[in-house]
């Protein structure tokens, strides 16, 4: 077997399994092969080396004994898997060559990859991340999700404004996944329940469904570095149940049968773009349940039939881990799958249930928390309508018991959101339903505390816990960033991409003037190339000497993109009105999808395109200030931005971003940070040293008094005359060509509101970023901060995330996976 890996491997054996794919499995020779058929021969070649691990993976993790984690989630940001897979088997240098003997560039193919972006952002590249690392850990794990036709919409920019266009990511065919359909489970909606009396099991309900739709499994192995094991990625696909019986309502009507064929099949059409303010759609709700019934339904198969279990020990074989509450529904799921279908009683089903869940919150906004109207709920998921009702009626007990004739406290727990019109309260039953509870970062799990999960906490006070999110420095620094890993491994050996403490023998180095310099020529060199790009697509020169500043995340008002131009503007008004004035010239760069309901979003865009146009061409400020808007931001485009950043903006308004991880990919690729006390950004701080970050802004205690002791964002703007010159420069539209109402509404917004306190944050941020261009003018303390900085982020690896989940919530140790 030994030697069989190696051909496998070897240049030769590349080469010919290359040639094979093309001819056997594409069906051309390579005369007449088009690049993307090239890629998908490179493609197949490269998922035979992984296949024989994926197959002795799977066969050792359904094993009696293991345990396996289940990660449910409605979104996966993988990314494309071609460069990863290759990274991961060590083989990148033997691919390239043999491309080459074949006179094919292999970066060329590997750009051909469209991309996998099955999610929004931030939720769904950590679900991604986590499964590099649960293999490359070796703990046995499934990712469930939705195998969306569409994924995350593609930006354009039209006259500066975002403009959404279908994404197709599987025109070419996915050569990464493997149909299953021997793995398919039916999923009910609608319908009614009745109940009826089992001669032995006592009152039980059945649900006659209203329709019944297929879930048709496709599994991508993803494959750990440098290690046999794989873990799965099960995406699921709904389509039309032909073969069951829905006579009942198709009744011989071919048309019907057609259409609904189409409503069928529009389950997993298409991810929503959302990822804040919730939509409340029905098919959304449809989405959500039919994720977590066919991976239910799949484990039960799992530890039922293919392992041959009892049901009630169910929770020993699986760790489910809920990514925020769009899966919740999986909790009165499988209760009604153990004590509906199983007739298993009610306490035990509720037993074995909390010990299978833990939930994980990733969002402090209020607009985000999901809750469904009952009516559409009910009509949709009748039974579990009840269910829930059950779990709430004996939990609503419990704190009764706990905490008599508090009845404020009852309706503030209440699964059912009685205030107004009704709703079910998504994030309560993620808490009723689990074992643990966890935030994202220490500040974030801090405020779910006391804030929005206060009661729960009170309640149990050992149920929520802190895991900070991380990011996996195989993509984010081995792919993304080969020349500065080769750097980092020259320095301090092989073998930290998956042990990241050792990254720590980096620190003496900072104080090396010729490896500051490698250090130097390797950032330089990202930044020639992402020039030559902005010349070739904008047709302008940017300058690779200027500080390149970046911020690239989803728009939102408490990101505050607008922040960073407010800045930007200031910068150009005292270029222009103050003679003595200079700077370091900088570029800046953007990039990030807004909702497309989401006005105010899109409108910080238009501004950014606006102010752009103006300043990219203005004579006087040109030489010193370039902006620059990158439409369509996702995986494959920050594998590019994160090594190319000088400085990194993460610039949210304290107590709002759950934690980011974009500051972490900066951070890993020498990029320094300036941001508020959010997130994250503080345990990064305190990793990385305060010398080497930029604060600025209120604190999230700080925060809550402002707001409590009432806050006046005008009496700002009066009393500050760079802010004022600011926004009076974009009101009286110069960077809208005269027109005064187009950036009203968010000008408005800042001066009479300003939710987000721009205007309380905006000096203390100018004042930082003045000491940003100073620090930037000396380039060698530059360089050791950049240094020390990547020297000190093993914290920030998705391996620790991934260990203490193990440890805290999983109780899941590694199993090898012997090879062959
Ligand atoms: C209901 C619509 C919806 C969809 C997605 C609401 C909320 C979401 C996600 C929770 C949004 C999201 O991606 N949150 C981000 O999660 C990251 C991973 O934990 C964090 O780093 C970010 O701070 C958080 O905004």
């Amino acid at each position: 077997m030994k030697n069989n890996k190696r051909q496998q491997t070897s240049i030769a054996a590349i080469k010919k399994a290359f040639a094979n794919n093309l001819y056997h499995n594409i069906g051309k020779p390579a005369l007449t092969a088009t690049p993307q058929d090239f890629y998908t021969a490179l493609a197949y070649t490269v998922r035979s080396m992984l296949l024989d691990k994926y197959i002795h993976s799977m066969a050792t993790y359904l094993k009696k004994e293991t345990r396996i984690v289940a990660y449910f989630s409605a979104e996966f940001l993988e990314g494309p898997h071609l460069i990863n897979n290759m990274l991961n088997l060590g083989v990148i240098d033997q691919v390239r060559k043999a491309m080459e003997e074949l006179g094919l560039d292999m970066n060329k193919l590997i750009e051909l990859e469209s991309e996998p972006g099955l999610g929004n952002g931030g939720l769904g590249r950590l679900a991604a991340c986590y499964l590099d690392s649960l293999a490359t850990l070796k703990i046995p794990a499934i990712g469930y999700g939705l195998r969306y036709e569409h994924g995350m919409f593609e930006q354009r920019l039209e006259d500066g404004w975002q403009v959404e266009y279908s994404d197709n990511w599987l025109h070419y065919g996915n050569p990464w996944e493997l149909y299953r359909p021997e793995r398919t489970y039916r999923v009910q909606f609608g319908g009614r329940t009745e109940s009826y009396n089992d001669p032995e099991h006592g009152y039980r309900v059945r649900w006659n469904p209203g329709m019944v739709v297929k879930g048709i499994a496709y599994d991508t192995p993803i494959l750990g570095y440098r290690v046999n094991n794989c873990v799965l990625l099960r995406l699921w696909q709904a389509e039309a149940a032909q073969d069951f019986n829905f006579s009942d309502f198709n009744r011989g009507d071919y048309y019907g049968a057609v259409e609904n064929k189409v409503v069928a099949e529009n389950i997993t059409k298409v991810l929503y773009p959302n990822d804040t303010s919730q939509a409340g759609k029905r098919l959304r709700l449809e989405q959500q349940y039919f994720l977590v019934s066919c991976s239910l339904q799949d484990l039960i198969h799992m530890h039922t039939v293919m392992k041959g279990l009892d049901l009630t020990t169910h929770h020993r074989s699986v760790a489910a881990q809920l990514n925020d509450t769009h899966p919740s529904l999986a909790i009165p799921e499988l209760m009604r799958l153990l004590v509906d279908e199983h007739l298993l009683p009610w306490n035990k089903a509720w037993e074995i249930t909390q010990k299978t869940f833990s939930y994980t919150n990733h969002t402090l906004l209020p607009e985000a928390l999901e809750k469904w109207p009952i009516p559409l709920f009910q009509s949709l998921l009748p039974r579990h309508y009840e269910i829930i009702c059950e779990i709430n009626r004996r939990f609503l007990d419990e704190v009764r018991l706990r905490f008599p004739l508090d009845d404020q406290r009852i309706a503030n727990m209440s699964l059912i959101d009685e205030t107004g019109e009704r709703y079910v309260r998504m994030a309560g039953l993620a808490c009723v339903g689990s074992s643990h509870i966890n935030g994202v970062a220490r500040l974030h799990t801090q405020l779910l505390k006391d804030q929005v999960l206060k009661d729960y906490h009170c309640l149990w006070p050992d149920k929520i816990i802190n895991i900070t999110n991380g990011v996996t420095p195989r993509r984010w620094m081995g792919v993304s960033n080969p020349k500065l890993t080769a750097l980092i491994t020259e320095a301090v050996g092989e073998g930290w991409l998956n042990d990241m403490e050792k990254l720590s023998d980096l620190e003496p180095f900072a104080d090396d003037a010729s490896f500051r310099e490698k250090w130097y020529q390797i950032k330089r060199g990202h930044k020639e190339q992402v020039a030559g790009l902005i010349l070739e697509h904008f047709g302008f020169v940017v300058d690779p000497d200027s500080m390149f500043d970046v911020q690239v995340k989803r728009i939102h008002e408490y990101k505050r993109q607008h922040l960073n131009i407010l800045h930007l503007i200031s910068l150009y008004w005292r270029l222009k009105n103050e003679p003595d004035f200079d700077m370091v010239p900088r570029t800046f760069l953007f990039g990030g999808k807004a909702a497309p309901g989401y006005f105010m979003a899109k409108l910080i865009i238009k501004l950014i395109t606006s102010v752009a146009e103006v300043l990219n061409t203005d004579p006087v400020t040109r030489d010193k200030l370039k902006v620059i808007f990158r439409p369509n931001y996702n995986v494959k485009i920050g594998q590019i931005v994160y090594p190319m950043a000088d400085l990194s903006e993460q610039i949210s308004l304290a107590g709002k971003e759950a934690s980011g991880t974009g500051n972490m990919k900066f951070a890993m690729n020498g990029a320094l940070t300036i941001g508020t006390l959010d997130g994250a950004n503080i345990e990064i701080r305190e990793e990385v040293g305060e010398e080497n970050f930029f604060l600025f802004g209120l604190t999230a205690p700080e925060v809550l008094e402002l707001r409590q002791s009432g806050y006046h964002p005008l009496d700002i703007y009066h009393n500050n005359d760079q802010l004022r010159a600011v926004i009076d420069l974009i009101e009286f539209g110069h960077f809208s060509h005269g027109d005064r109402n187009l950036f009203k509404p968010l000008l408005d917004s800042l001066k009479y509101n300003d939710e987000y306190m721009l205007f309380a944050d905006f000096q203390s941020y100018i004042d930082c970023q003045q000491e940003v261009d100073r620090a930037y003018a000396d380039k060698e303390e530059w360089l050791k901060k950049s240094i020390r900085t990547v020297a000190r982020m093993a914290e920030f690896s998705s391996d620790r995330s991934i260990r203490e989940y193990c440890g805290k919530i999983w109780q899941i140790k590694p199993v090898e996976v012997l090879s062959g």
